[in-house]
Formats: C-alpha cells, structure tokens, sequence
C-alpha cells in the first residue's frame, strides 16, 4: 500500500459554513491532531471543539496567522474565512480588508514558510453585468458590481500570480450557494435556499428576500466538500487553471425550491419579498458551465434538488426531535 503523505493542516474561517464541516471531512482523512481549526470570533461548536484543536486567530494580522502556522508545523492552509456579499455590501471596506489582505497575508505565508498546497476559495460572485448568464464559460467577463464579487476577482488574480511568479500551489472553486444543516450561512446572497427548508421545518412557511423566478447555482454540500477535496488531491502538473475552477451540480428557481419542498410537505407556503439582495443575485449566472473542472480533476457532483431536499428535511427534522430546532 502507498504510504499516506503526511499533512499538518489549517483551516481558516473554521467556524463558518463550510469551514466547520470542512474542517471535519479534513480531521477524518489526516487525524484530528493534525488540523488546527481556526475562527475570529464566534465561539466554535462543542463539535468542533471537542474534534480537535482550535484557535483564534484573525487573518488581517500576518502575525496571528504566522504564530499558529509556526507552532502547529502547519504545512497546508485551507483559507476559509471570508465576508460574503450581502454583508461586504453593508461593510465594503471590511469585506476588503478581510478578503484581500486576509488572503494576501495567508500566501504570503505560504512563500515564506515553503507550504506545500493552499486552497483559495472563490465564488460566483465573480460574475457581473456582460457575463452570459445561462452556462457561464469559466474564461469569460468578470466585472462584479458587489465588493464581495470584486475581492474575489483581485482574488483569484491574486493567488493566480503567486503560483506564476512565486512557484506557490495554490487551487479555488468558484462556490455557487452552498445549502447546508450543520452550520448556516452568514451574510450571503444564496442564504435563503438554506433559509427555506428550516422555514419549513419549524413554521411550515418561509417568507423569501428574491423573486419566485430567480435562478441561480447551487450546491449540496456534501459536494462541495468533496469539490474542496478534489481539487486539492489533483495533481499540479494536471492543471491548467488554479484559482478559478467554475464547479456545477444544480439551479434552480426559488419558485423551483418550494415545490421541491411541497412534494414532501404538501402543507409547506412560500411568499416573496424581495430586498436589496435581488439586485445581487440578478447581477450573477443562471447556470454554470464546469467542463474545465470536470476535465482537469473529474470533478463530478452526486445530488439533485430532490435528493438535497430529502436530505436537508430529514436531517433537520432530526435536528427538530433532539431539541436543536424550534
Ligand atoms: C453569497 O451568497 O455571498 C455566497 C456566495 C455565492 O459566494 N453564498
């Protein structure tokens, strides 16, 4: 048998959506000693506390960063933190100094301290006015009208020129809206699909801040982990992008979502009332096209809006019966 590489991991953003379950998937495949998680503020789960180590640290201080990198021999850093759209539009110069100076501080870091690999997660919200929006080209306009969509452009040109110039490994998925029940999302646009199925499991009813008829690209996130880890397990030499992989699995309507709902609780009402967010969500692609991931690591996604909806509302009522829901 092959033997297993070695990995001493950190995850920023641990305490986020997909951060905490990440940093799970990760402590499962490397040995829970061996991946630091690490948040600002918010107190950790007991789960994740209890799974293995964890830090505050806060990613526009280098210094903060350089002292756990040091004392945990970190070798691979996954940068999950991150303010997302709907909140960098309310604190833009916030969503800037974390985005981008967070990032630059992490590879940096990288160079300096001869990291093997570093994953630098980008989004949709690269896309903006001239982007076709029905199956989104990876190559294609990139002119975001939300600072969250312009720290991820500067981004992934960014992590794009330390692997030129620097030689540093560094890869990112371009997340469409991840739908979880572990932990939920934090300021973003796509937030109502995760929204809606705790609407329905506690109320019976949502009431939903885009159109019935927006569309957009989502993803379960069981597929995004394994997107996340994929992406990391590919070989350098196979890749021709880095930072910018367009990844697809689903889209759907908001209108789409609900009746996905209602074919399992038939009792289940959904009324709309769009807010500044449907500016942002309008701004971004009905559907993506991931032929360059698909060729350059076989990324492959498992779950469809009825398998997500069956799952989510099962995990919740779950959730509901142990006393964690209303
Ligand atoms: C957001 O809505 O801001 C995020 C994203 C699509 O990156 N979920």
């Amino acid at each position: 048998m092959a033997k297993k590489e070695m990995k001493r991991v950190l995850v920023t953003g641990a305490v986020g959506q997909i951060g905490s379950e990440l940093t799970m998937a990760l402590r499962e495949r490397h040995g829970a000693e061996n991946v630091l998680a690490t948040g600002r503020k918010t107190r950790p789960s007991q789960a994740l506390l209890d799974s293995g180590p964890f830090e505050f640290i806060d990613v526009t201080r280098k210094e903060s960063i350089e002292a756990v990198v040091d004392k945990y021999a970190i070798d691979t850093i996954y940068h999950m933190a991150a303010i997302l759209s709907a909140v960098g539009e309310d604190k833009p110069w916030l969503c800037w100094d974390v985005n981008i100076n967070g990032l630059k501080n992490v590879l940096d870091i990288g160079v300096e301290r001869g990291l093997t690999r570093v994953f630098v997660p980008s989004s949709i919200a690269v896309f903006g006015p001239g982007t076709p929006l029905a199956d989104t080209p990876n190559d294609t306009v990139l002119r975001p009208t939300t600072m969250y969509g312009v720290t991820k452009v500067a981004g992934e040109l960014l992590a794009d020129y330390y692997v030129k110039r620097f030689g540093l490994d560094c890869r990112g998925v371009r997340y469409p809206g991840i739908i979880s029940h572990e932990t939920l999302p934090g300021g973003g646009t796509t937030d109502y699909a995760v929204a809606i199925y705790y609407g329905a499991v506690e109320k019976g009813s949502y009431e939903c801040f885009v159109s019935e008829d927006t569309v957009l690209p989502m993803m379960y996130m069981p597929d995004a982990i394994k997107a996340t880890l994929d992406l990391m397990d590919a070989p350098f030499a196979d890749l021709a992008h880095h930072n910018d992989f367009n990844i697809a699995a689903m889209s759907f309507s908001a209108g789409e979502l609900a009746a996905s709902i209602r074919a399992v609780m038939p009792e289940f009402t959904c009324t709309y009332k769009p807010d500044f967010r449907q500016a942002i969500a309008d701004s971004w692609p009905d559907s993506i096209d991931d032929t360059a991931a698909r060729e350059e690591w076989g990324w492959q996604p498992a779950y469809d809006l009825a398998a997500m909806t069956e799952d989510m509302l099962a995990a919740l009522r779950d959730k509901q019966s142990a006393g964690l829901l209303k």
